[in-house]
């Protein structure tokens, strides 16, 4: 086999936060009266928290202490995991299951490789807690997508060299994260028009043709 070891990211590839996040944001962006909009959200993806709200207050008209913006961090955070709260097993589409139990029938490691510090909580609501070999998520690293750590995190957790390990990510950030840690990518949705990724997805159940 190619590959021992697929690191799948969580937000945009085992499940969709990305309307969560955007509510929990735009509420923010509201208070601070600032514009934003599903272009700017979508710039966001796989970029942890705080750096989302650097991106955010690119057009705000004042400066937020370093105080004043973790509180507003952590204010996002109270929303998004209140929404989380509506997530359930039903979220996990049948494509991503199905191709997540083949995977693991035929011998390849499965871990998570994600920016999220929420990553734990969503794979507990999808019915996903035990499933993975490994998490690595935003609660591990101090480094944030592009930057290769999650991922190189992972394939230590699995005692997989990164040759021999494949990242599936959604996001541009990801893509450049895995060629960083000298692994190969699969990109599905946004990620696919970067062009730098090293198979293409339309769906996730693509991986069972090319592993
Ligand atoms: P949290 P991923 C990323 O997840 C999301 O795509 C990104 O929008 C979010 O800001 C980031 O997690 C941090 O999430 O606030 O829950 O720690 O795509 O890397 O699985
Ligand atoms: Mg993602």
């Amino acid at each position: 086999m190619k590959y021992s070891a697929v690191i799948f990211d969580l937000d945009g590839v085992i499940c969709h936060t990305d309307n969560y996040h955007y509510l929990a944001w735009k509420q923010i962006a509201d208070d601070l009266s600032i514009c934003f909009d599903e272009k700017i959200n979508n710039r966001l993806r796989g970029v942890s928290r705080m750096d989302s709200l650097d991106i955010i207050l690119e057009t705000y008209n004042g400066t937020l202490t370093d105080q004043e913006k973790r509180m507003y961090a952590e204010k996002k955070n109270i929303i998004y995991r209140s929404l989380l709260e509506e997530m359930s097993p039903t979220d996990l589409s049948d494509d991503v299951r199905k191709t997540l139990v083949e995977l693991q029938e035929r011998g390849y490691k499965l871990a998570v490789g994600s920016s999220s510090k929420n990553a734990k909580l969503i794979l507990n609501k999808l019915g996903l807690g035990d499933f993975f070999d490994a998490i690595s998520d935003g609660t591990n690293v101090t480094r944030s997508k592009p930057d290769p750590e999650v991922f190189i995190c992972a394939s230590e957790y699995v005692k997989v060299k990164p040759e021999k390990c494949i990242v599936v990510e959604d996001a541009k950030a990801g893509i450049e994260a895995a060629i960083a840690a000298n692994m190969d990518s699969a990109a599905i949705g946004d990620a696919t028009l970067s062009g730098m990724a090293t198979h293409n997805l339309k769906c996730l159940s693509d991986l069972l043709v090319i592993l």
